[in-house]
């Protein structure tokens, strides 16, 4: 550290006072909770603030890693702001403290805000603001001088700072995770059987061609797509859903209270609204859970309620259209996927899916509130922000084989990808090249109208450029406009289509 009493340095002692003040609310954030931590409750309101615009961008550009490009995009922000604070503190020390005051009360209000946020939650803000000040004072005051401080006094305060702010964090981190619980409260489960069994999967379900997206989705696979910066961590045995508002018997219910029920085991296909045409949010699972119609049913639900608000254990909530719920279709509490218990980033120990809906109105994950309401009485979390409230899944297709821009040998081509309409199911799929005449695609076996289909093709090409597109049919018959959109307000319309070079 060779010129600590340059500007140079007084920013690094900024950056060290940061990272002081940062260790100290990850600490105090071990006892008032993970989302009390200014940096998770400062990306959750950045979350929550996003235009729609951004969040697509985030969501299409960054994919899986759109949460650690957000914090990492935080840290970027705060290490600046707090090196310039540093140099204000070199010249007026309370400039400086002023400044680490702002960003902590900036990180108190985003904790305090959060939708199960409470006065308590700004303590990790308030003892970051005192342990940044102190820390900026402190480094100040044993720069080497002449007639003070020498050097090694220095670096080992500057040292020891940056020791503490490591290891507050880490240890701060570690103490805020209650995933050993929430592993143990997982490997505990023993999932009982269904009553009723998902049907056998027909023969000519799945192609299995390779690179094509198999029929059923590895649970390590499953798309995840939430704005929840930690998993809400909640065990089974913690586990307790209240059914309310208008309802005639109001019910609470545990997790043991459902797993003695009888429960059904379904193929359902479950996609995201975001997702861009051709997208990867798109995955299939068996589900092993309880019909929610019949849940409501037994509470009694009261004429004139037409939404159902999910909240989840964080406070998010999401609306589901009613009369959906309640048409025949088989909507459940999911307990199970694929013969395991939820995953954790998949909405353990509980979730809500109803096929044929997107996500964003049906599928709450940690869900532990169920409010039988109206929407002229209340605006779910994506519905306040504008997306459409029923949801309705689009008819969709996707090419995976032949990848963008690959080469391929002349000769026999492969074309293959899925396409999914759920609960109006796929009655046909059909492909073009170079925009030419539309071909049938052969399409695998049915599972059932709410999952997807996969699609195949073999074809001659010449030497060259070709471009494919694909189109399905859904079970009414409709084929997927041309019309390019985006997901906002109620999913992406248009054709995938696909370049590769024929060698
Ligand atoms: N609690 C909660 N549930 C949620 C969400 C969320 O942000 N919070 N996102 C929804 C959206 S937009 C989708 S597409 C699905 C995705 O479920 P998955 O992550 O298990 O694939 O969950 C839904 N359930
Ligand atoms: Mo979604």
């Amino acid at each position: 550290m060779p010129h600590v009493n340059s500007e140079r340095g007084a920013a690094l002692i900024g950056v060290l006072s940061a990272g002081a003040a940062l260790g100290t609310a990850e600490l105090v954030a071990a006892a008032t909770g993970p989302n009390s931590s200014p940096i998770t409750s400062v990306g959750g309101a950045a979350i929550d603030l996003a235009p729609v615009w951004l969040k697509d961008f985030a969501i299409s550009t960054f994919g899986d890693y759109d949460k650690p490009v957000l914090l990492g995009g935080i840290l970027v922000v705060l290490v600046v702001f707090a090196a310039v604070a540093g140099v204000v503190a070199a010249r007026r020390f309370a400039a400086g403290a002023v400044m680490i005051g702002l960003i902590g009360a900036i990180g108190a209000l985003a904790a305090v805000s959060r939708p199960d946020g409470s006065p308590l939650d700004a303590l990790p803000s308030l003892a970051a603001i005192l342990a940044g000040a102190a820390a900026l004072h402190l480094l100040l005051t044993r720069r080497p001088a002449a007639d003070g401080p020498g050097r090694r006094t220095f670096l080992v305060t500057g040292l020891g700072t940056a020791a503490y702010a490591v290891l507050g964090g880490t240890v701060g981190r570690i103490l805020q995770q209650r995933s050993a619980d929430i592993a143990q409260s997982r490997s505990a489960i023993r999932l009982p059987a269904p009553v009723s069994p998902a049907a056998a999967r027909p023969s000519g379900h799945d192609f299995a061609i390779p690179g094509l997206t198999s029929f059923e989705t590895p649970n390590r696979d499953f798309y995840r797509v939430d704005t929840a910066l930690v998993i809400p961590e909640l065990t089974a045995e913690e586990w307790r859903l209240r059914i309310h508002g208008m309802v005639d018997r109001p019910v609470e219910l545990s997790f043991a209270d459902l797993m003695a029920k009888p429960l059904i085991e379904r193929d359902i296909t479950l996609c995201c609204v975001s997702n861009e045409v051709g997208g990867p949010y798109t995955s299939t699972a068996r589900w092993l859970g309880f019909p929610l119609a019949q849940l409501l049913r037994e509470a009694g639900v009261r004429a004139g309620a037409d939404q159902l608000v999910g909240t989840d254990h964080a406070g998010m909530t999401i609306g589901t259209p009613l009369d959906v719920v309640m048409d025949g279709r088989e909507a459940l509490l999911a307990i199970g996927m694929n013969g395991e218990p939820l995953l954790p980033a998949n909405g353990f120990p509980v979730r809500q899916l109803v096929p044929g809906l997107y996500g964003y109105t049906s599928a709450t994950k940690w869900l532990v509130d169920l409010e039988l309401t109206t929407f002229d009485k209340y605006d779910a979390y994506w519905t306040e922000r504008g997306w459409d409230p029923i949801g309705t899944v689009l008819t969709a297709s996707r090419i995976d084989v032949p990848k963008p821009f690959a080469q391929v040998p002349a000769g026999p081509v492969t074309v293959a990808g899925v396409a999914w309409a759920q609960h109006r199911g796929i009655s046909a799929v059909q492909f073009r090249i170079d925009g030419g005449e539309w071909r049938p695609a052969q399409i695998s076996t049915e599972v059932s109208p709410d999952t997807w289909r996969q699609w195949r093709a073999t074809v001659q090409l010449d030497k060259g450029l070709h471009r494919f597109e694909v189109r399905a049919a859904d079970g009414r018959g409709d084929w997927q406009p041309e019309e390019r959109t985006r997901p906002f307000p109620r999913g992406a319309t248009g054709w995938h289509s696909v370049a590769v070079t024929v060698t």
